[in-house]
Formats: C-alpha cells, structure tokens, sequence
C-alpha cells in the first residue's frame, strides 16, 4: 500500500477539454490524471511529478484532414482502414477506422495531426491509401510536386530491393510523371549513373524545397549535383556506414538533405530534373520529395 502524498501536489482530479472548430464540429478529450494509476500502481505515486508531466494543451491545433468516403457499391463496404502513403507516420489521431459503410451512405473520417510533424510532410502531402475488405482499394494522391519511394528509411520499393521489383543496371533512368513509381529507379545510386525526372507541374510555382531520403551513404559522403530546368543546385550529402551497397537490406542510417529552390527554378508546364554525383560516393534510396 503506497501513500499518496499531502503536498505539495497540485493537479486536477479530472478535467474534460472541448474543442470547438469554425465548422461546427466539438472534440473531447477527457484528462485523467496519471497519479490517479501511479497512486495504486506497484510502483507507487513518487514517479509521478506534476510539474512535468502535468497535462498540456499545444497553442496551435493541429492540421485537420477529412475523408469523405462514400460507398456506391451495392455491398456494405466492410472494415474501412486508412493507411498513409508516402512514409510511415504514427503521429496522427484519427476519428474512425475499420468503418462498414451501407449501400449509397456515406461517412466522414478526420485525420489531425502536428502542424509540424517530424517528417516534415502535412496530411495532404502524405497521402492516403483507402483499404476495406470487399472493395478495391482507394488512392488518394500525395499533394507534392513530385515524389518517389516511401520514406521508412528502407530501399524496398526501388528496383533490386526486397520489395521484388527487378534489378535495372542502365546508367540513364528516365522517370516521368509527378509520382512515378519507385520500381523504376534503381535502388543504389553512384557516379555515373544519371537519373531523369521529367513531370509537370499546375500552375504558377514558387519557391519550392528538394528533398533527398537517402536510406544508406557511402562512408566517404556523396557529392550530389541537381540540375532542374538548366540551374545547377549541389548538395552534400553526408557520410553513411556504407553497408547497402552490398547488402540492400541491412539496416543503415538514414539521411535527409534538402536543397531549397528559388521561385524561379521551377516553372508551369514540364519541368526537368537531373541528379548525379560528382564525385566516387554513393547512396541507396529511400525517398524524394519536392514541394
Ligand atoms: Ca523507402
């Protein structure tokens, strides 16, 4: 039996925090106070000081993303789960999962998450998948200028990974399209090789940030060279522990580098992207991004 102590805790018994949003809709969040476990637990209430792990409100709320699903099947559509698209992200609340949706109704799914989330990409860049155990599945497209690969730090998706898809040996890939699949470009990229990305873009563009996911470096770095519309951009790209080259799979350290683009780098209409290394490094892919 663990005492609770008289003082000096200062917390709320139990509290309830309404969320009203502009559109009309009101979240709870009820708030119990860990004490209330810690007091009865083994391991008694002393691990438990209110001043830091006292509850907390963010100032800003988090991004808001819904899903209007609507089934216009004649079957219930059973068990309606969303997946995020291009990278694995667990920090997300989402209202409703595993949803049956009847013949000709339809439901709404909110999805909220950080306003800056770790990855660096919103609700709407990520992108959805749309599963359910009787129908086909539903895509909803990442809203990036371009995108490739999926960031989770592993090559698998790429052409020669674990994922299946067959090994490319060319030393020109060409890729065309605002997603183009992963399968196509070839998992390791070293001097030599030059890869294309040709995709259109809607619009009037602006400054724009390129991002390079790389899932393993060789131990030496990589000296990257982006050429976008015939302006050169270089990035460094850090050294790595030099593992995948031989063994794809084995896990490595994963490495982001971004290079910021000017307003005028890209344009409306088709667009050129050119990467390749200027010197003997290497990297294996995890992903890229450009928004
Ligand atoms: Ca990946």
């Amino acid at each position: 039996m663990h005492e609770i102590p008289a003082e000096p805790h200062f917390f709320i018994a139990n509290a309830t925090v309404r969320l009203q949003y502009a559109d009309g809709v009101e979240e709870t969040i009820d708030l119990v106070p860990p004490l209330n476990f810690w007091a009865i637990s083994p391991f008694g209430p002393a691990d438990y000081n209110p001043a830091s792990d006292g509850f907390t409100l963010a100032a800003t709320l988090p991004e808001t993303l819904t899903l209007r699903l609507k089934n216009t099947g004649a079957m219930t559509a059973l068990f309606s789960s969303m997946h995020p698209l291009l990278n694995y992200r667990n920090d997300f609340y989402l209202s409703d999962n595993h949803l049956s949706i009847p013949p000709g109704e339809t439901r709404d799914v909110t999805l909220r998450a950080p306003l800056q989330p770790k990855d660096g990409l919103t609700l709407g860049q990520t992108g959805w998948r749309i599963e359910t155990w009787n129908a086909p599945d539903v895509f909803i497209e990442p809203t990036l200028l371009l995108a490739i690969g999926r960031q989770d730090r592993m090559t698998r998706e790429f052409a020669g990974g674990a994922g299946g898809a067959p090994t490319i040996n060319g030393t020109k890939v060409r890729l065309a399209g605002r997603l183009p699949a992963a399968s196509s470009l070839p998992l390791l990229m070293e001097s030599g090789r030059v890869v294309e990305f040709e995709f259109p873009v809607t619009g009037t563009p602006g400054a724009a940030v390129l991002r390079i996911h790389t899932a393993d470096q060789s131990p030496a770095g990589a000296n990257l060279r982006a050429t976008l519309n015939g302006q050169t951009f270089t990035a460094e790209i850090p050294a790595g522990l030099g593992l995948q080259k031989i063994d794809p799979q084995h896990l490595a350290k994963s490495k982001t580098v971004e290079i910021p683009l000017p307003a005028n780098a890209l344009r409306q209409g088709d667009n050129t992207l050119t990467l390749e290394l200027a010197n003997d490094g290497w990297f294996t892919w995890d992903a890229l991004d450009l928004m």
